[in-house]
């Protein structure tokens, strides 16, 4: 093949986000777009990281995908690129990608020093929905925030970019190696099975065994919904052919290019399905729901746990595993390193934490934080109350792995008992976690596609107001008296323990007497307009008092929040677009 120069003109807005550049589809399509990042992400890399290198590209497999792949395999040829690694049908989850990075050896004894993941997530596709892109780093994470604001000023001078035009379309469907030949010698596109190597790394973590165990009984029952997401290529190997659950407890695990025409995020809105055979929500079937569901999102990094008639939140839930990895995963069982969360995430894992004295970290949201905790062998377990759970066997959040973190529990608080009167339940480990440790309640107000401007205005006013507790104190006063007072407000800004970089503005905090938080903070994932995003969190230390319907519990604050945010008058808006 040749390499052609292409003249091009840069694109307004392709600022990489809290997980990459999200787009609707209709704005990827533009002439050069795709080709404009692409080519300055190679340009923001060292040289080394592109000439002579080994590529991962692949992603969710959502609407647009599969011209995506077969153009970055021309840019990364043109670019000196030596193998591309696609996985079959251009399908990788986000964790999968990034154990692909971290394990995989190629053929001839190669291994990847990073990748181009094809996603947005939790955002719907379509041809009318959103197209994403994120570049992901040797050790197998997200693109620090060095690397992606290199990238975005590449994107705002770009003149020119490189590809091998007359390369040929490769067949992403067929397993195998087809070689090429450049100028500057052989060039190789490797299409391999997307599976394997994460189901090994599962493999080498969890107990199979136990869990298998686990699903055999008749008193156990078990559900998954991969959302039409890319999870569906794992669910089926793991789930079923691995651990002998049955086919018919897989919903939606036949990836589809528009998700079935749903919206691909695993909470308590848009998982409907699953919500209604766990017997949640108004729409229950009538039949006995399961004693363990779960679901995906779009490209498997995130998960929802739910037991029968029961929701564990997020939050909870990253708790609850780390309070129990030790005895219940194999790959733990020399003791946790540390544990993190992102800061809107609620302080159950604090607790956790300070009980079992292990080192704790509080980051930014997005999981690119982590990854430096991880690498300098400072955190085991991490999560975000946005449905994100995790571990340093890889640099991102991990769905499937989440969902055998809870079953290995499960088997483990039931391996004397699978044949006794009654199962240890989700439900029963979440309440004996909140007895021990008291309870977190939680919640999250989601103001989705607000008018920018006036989002905008509505931060601006959170952090003026901030300047003046007792005006504070004397608004919530006039709405709830049985709220306790702010006696702290800040913006939240993290220096990074190990590489000392500073991230600023990253979320309003209000912070009150009695450990309640109210956090107020923009999205940087959506595609169009903003989504603010409120976060409520109230503890409880009495263990008669942990039982509450969350929203009865927080009703007080919620209410303190809306008037102190004026909420309604800035984006015109009576309720949240979602609530988890
Ligand atoms: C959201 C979540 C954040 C998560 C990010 C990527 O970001 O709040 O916790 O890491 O999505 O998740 P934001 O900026 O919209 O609040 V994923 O599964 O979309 O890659
Ligand atoms: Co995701």
């Amino acid at each position: 093949f040749k390499v052609a120069r292409v003249e091009t003109k840069p694109y307004d807005g392709q600022k990489p986000g809290t997980s990459g550049l999200r787009k609707k589809v209709k704005v990827f399509v533009q002439q050069h777009y795709l080709e404009n990042f692409v080519q300055s992400t190679f340009n923001a890399l060292s040289a080394e990281k592109v000439r002579g290198a080994t590529l991962v590209v692949s992603g969710d497999g959502r609407y647009y995908s599969k011209e995506a792949v077969q153009i970055i395999i021309k840019m990364g040829a043109a670019n000196g690129v030596r193998r591309v690694w696609v996985g079959q049908n251009s399908l990788l989850s986000t964790p999968a990608v990034s154990a692909v990075i971290r394990e995989r050896v190629g053929a001839d004894g190669s291994r990847a020093s990073g990748a181009f993941i094809l996603t947005a997530s939790h955002n719907p596709g379509g041809p009318h929905e959103d197209f994403g892109i994120k570049y992901n780093m040797e050790n197998g994470g997200p693109a620090p925030e060095g690397i992606t604001d290199k990238i975005f000023e590449n994107t705002k001078t770009i003149k020119e970019y490189l590809i091998a035009e007359d390369l040929p379309d490769v067949d992403i469907s067929a397993i195998g190696i087809t070689s090429f030949s450049g100028p500057e010698g052989q060039f190789d596109v490797d299409v391999f099975d997307s599976a394997t190597d994460y189901v090994k790394l599962m493999k080498s973590i969890f107990d199979f065994e136990s869990i298998r165990k686990l699903l055999s009984s008749p008193k156990f029952t078990f559900c998954y919904d991969a959302l039409h997401g890319v999870a569906g290529a794992y669910a089926k190997r793991i789930f079923v052919e691995e651990l002998g659950a049955q086919e018919s407890s897989l919903l939606n695990c036949v990836p589809k290019e528009d998700f079935g025409g749903g919206h691909p995020d695993p909470n308590l809105t848009y998982a409907k399905e699953l919500v209604a055979r766990m017997g949640l929500g108004k729409s229950s079937s009538g039949d006995e729901p399961p004693e363990f569901g779960a679901a995906a999102d779009g490209d498997a990094d995130r998960n929802m746990i739910l037991g029968k008639r029961f929701f564990v939140t997020p939050s909870d839930s990253v708790a609850i595993i780390a309070a129990n990895a030790v005895q219940a995963i194999p790959y733990f069982s020399g003791g946790l390193k540390g544990v993190a969360r992102s800061m809107p995430t609620s302080a159950a894992l604090d607790v956790v934490a300070k009980h079992l004295n292990l080192k704790f970290f509080e980051v930014p949201t997005g999981w690119k934080f982590f990854g430096n905790l991880m690498d300098a062998g400072l955190c085991s377990v991490c999560g975000e109350e946005s449905f994100g759970t995790g571990s340093d066997h890889i640099r991102e959040k991990d769905g499937i792995w989440a969902v055998l973190a809870w079953l290995s529990i499960l088997a483990y608080k039931n391996k004397d008992n699978l044949n006794g009167e009654k199962l240890e339940t989700v439900e029963g480990i979440v309440r004996q976690h909140w007895a021990t440790y008291g309870r977190h309640y939680y919640t999250r107000y989601d103001y989705e596609n607000v008018d920018a401007g006036a989002a905008k205005e509505l931060m601006a006013y959170l952090v003026k107001l901030q300047s003046d507790l007792t005006e504070v104190n004397n608004i919530i006063k006039g709405v709830r008296s049985d709220v306790s007072n702010v006696v702290e407000a800040d913006e939240f800004e993290y220096k990074d323990p190990v590489d000392g970089s500073i991230s600023k503005h990253q979320g309003i905090r209000y912070l009150f007497q009695d450990g309640s938080r109210l956090v107020f903070r923009l999205s940087g994932t959506g595609s169009e307009g903003a989504t603010i995003r409120l976060y409520i969190e109230q503890y409880e230390k009495d263990p008669s008092k942990t039982g509450r319907d969350s929203q009865d519990a927080l009703a007080p604050l919620v209410a303190v929040a809306l008037k102190l945010s004026k909420m309604s008058e800035f984006t015109g808006r009576s309720a949240p677009t979602v609530i988890t």
